[in-house]
């Protein structure tokens, strides 16, 4: 292939920016040195054991897992975060992923009393309250509704919780890995109410529908009617495939751009009444104590929001100076990602990174600042902006509106700083 067909319309001129700066680096450079033709390298002039024996018969393995190589791209939890596993949360490795869609089997889970198992013919999903005629769907039922596909972010309240006082996790998995984003294929629920019959609840306006999960946490969820009637979705495949049992196999709520604790897992009823229950999950929970004492409720969109993956302290630069990949992920509960800046000085200046692909509403962006390193320390932040002009605070601005008691919404611009040596860490700067 010639360098010249190589260059298509989406990467030329950063693969041309590439080559120029890889050449101008000269010998010493290891970008230059990886590239060129190395005789002397055995990997390249001996024939290696697996070009001289066959691999693995297409009956060795039916469903497949990564291949032992890639067996630290997990999630992890932190033990002491929460008293025992059951009630607890892990974390997403966004510090080793690529691309937007997270495989299923390193998406963060968060239980509140553990994974259930349901089978497919035990599941029934209940509709009931102010509708013309309650209802019970089957799996099978469900399956016969007009169905869509979606792609979305689902991301915990809690994501970055910890880090209000300060920085305190050392990793993009532990501050920012409860997120996952995937492809749904599910009923909308307007469907299924509209099934049901909304006559009998009148005005609509001021409706809610009470969603809960067959688990025995139950984790019932007020959502007014509006939404309900929007976006939301009654999902049972994820990426294609049936639910893990961990994201809510057979069925969950998809609830897009909102807190995940909305999203039900185990979805097993689904009531519509004429004001919001007020569970424990939307009172002593999922709540923000501001500064005077007064909590915030009703927070269900996830404001704009962004990370750098890598470099990053799980995923520190490995090769020396020149041609750097910094990269990482944005997403909005408004919208769409529409820009993303990145700085490598603690915010005094900022350089407007690439997206992939154009932001799409309520799901996971990927950028790209194609750049040089200098070898010296950086402090690396990103700045996520959405479609309705929404800015990305900093952490002093956030405090400033929020103060200290919170746990949940935490949407600041992150800092890691990166070391000569290459390793990073999280840091707060001022
Ligand atoms: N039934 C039920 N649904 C639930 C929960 C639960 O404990 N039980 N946890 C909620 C919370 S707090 C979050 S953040 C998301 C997490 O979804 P995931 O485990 O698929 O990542 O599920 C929500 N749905
Ligand atoms: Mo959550």
């Amino acid at each position: 292939m010639s360098e010249d067909s190589r260059q298509g319309p989406a990467n030329g001129p950063s693969r041309r920016r590439f080559l120029t700066s890889a050449a101008a680096l000269g010998a010493g450079s290891v970008a230059a040195g990886m590239a060129r033709a190395q005789t002397a390298d055995p990997l390249i002039t001996e024939i290696q054991p697996w070009a001289q024996a066959f691999g693995e018969g297409v009956d060795a393995t039916p469903y497949g897992l990564p291949i032992d190589f890639e067996s630290d791209v997990i999630r992890r939890n932190v033990p002491w975060l929460t008293a025992d596993a059951t009630s607890s949360i892990n974390f997403t490795p966004i510090h080793a992923l690529d691309g937007t869609i997270t495989p299923q089997g390193c998406a963060f889970e968060r239980h509140h009393s553990g994974a259930i198992e349901l089978r497919k013919q035990d599941y029934r999903l209940m509709i009931n309250g102010l509708v013309d005629q309650p209802l019970v769907f089957t799996y099978e039922d469900l399956e016969r509704f007009p169905r869509e596909n979606h792609v979305y972010f689902c991301e915990c309240a809690a994501n970055t919780g910890m880090e209000w006082a300060g920085a305190q996790l050392n990793g993009a998995q532990f501050t920012h890995g409860m997120i996952h984003n995937m492809e749904y294929s599910g009923i909308p629920l307007r469907t299924l109410l509209e099934e049901a019959g909304l006559g009998a609840a009148g005005d609509l306006e001021d409706k809610w529908v009470y969603v809960e999960g067959a688990d025995a946490s139950s984790n019932g969820r007020s959502i007014p009617m509006a939404k309900a009637l929007d976006d939301v979705l009654v999902a049972f495949k994820a990426n294609g495939e049936a639910l893990r049992k961990e994201h809510g196999y057979p069925v969950r709520l998809v609830v897009p751009g909102w807190e995940g604790n909305m999203w039900v897992k185990w979805l097993r009823r689904i009531e519509v009444t004429n004001q919001a229950v007020e569970s424990r999950e939307e009172t002593s929970k999922y709540t923000d104590v501001l500064e005077d004492g007064t909590a915030r409720k009703w927070t269900w969109v996830m404001d704009a929001k962004s990370v750098v993956t890598s470099p990053s302290p799980q995923s520190p630069i490995t090769h020396g100076k020149g041609p750097l990949v910094i990269t990482g992920l944005a997403w909005s509960g408004h919208g769409a990602i529409t820009r993303v800046d990145v700085s490598k000085d603690g915010g005094k200046t900022w350089e407007t990174a690439r997206l992939a692909k154009p932001g799409e509403k309520m799901a996971l962006t990927r950028f790209y600042l194609d750049t040089e390193w200098d070898g010296e320390d950086m402090l690396l932040q990103s700045r996520a902006m959405d479609e309705t002009g929404y800015v990305q605070p900093t952490k002093a601005q956030l405090r400033d509106v929020r103060g200290l008691n919170s746990i949940y919404h935490n949407n600041c611009i992150q800092t890691w700083h990166v070391k000569p040596s290459g390793e990073a860490e999280n840091v707060e700067v001022s």
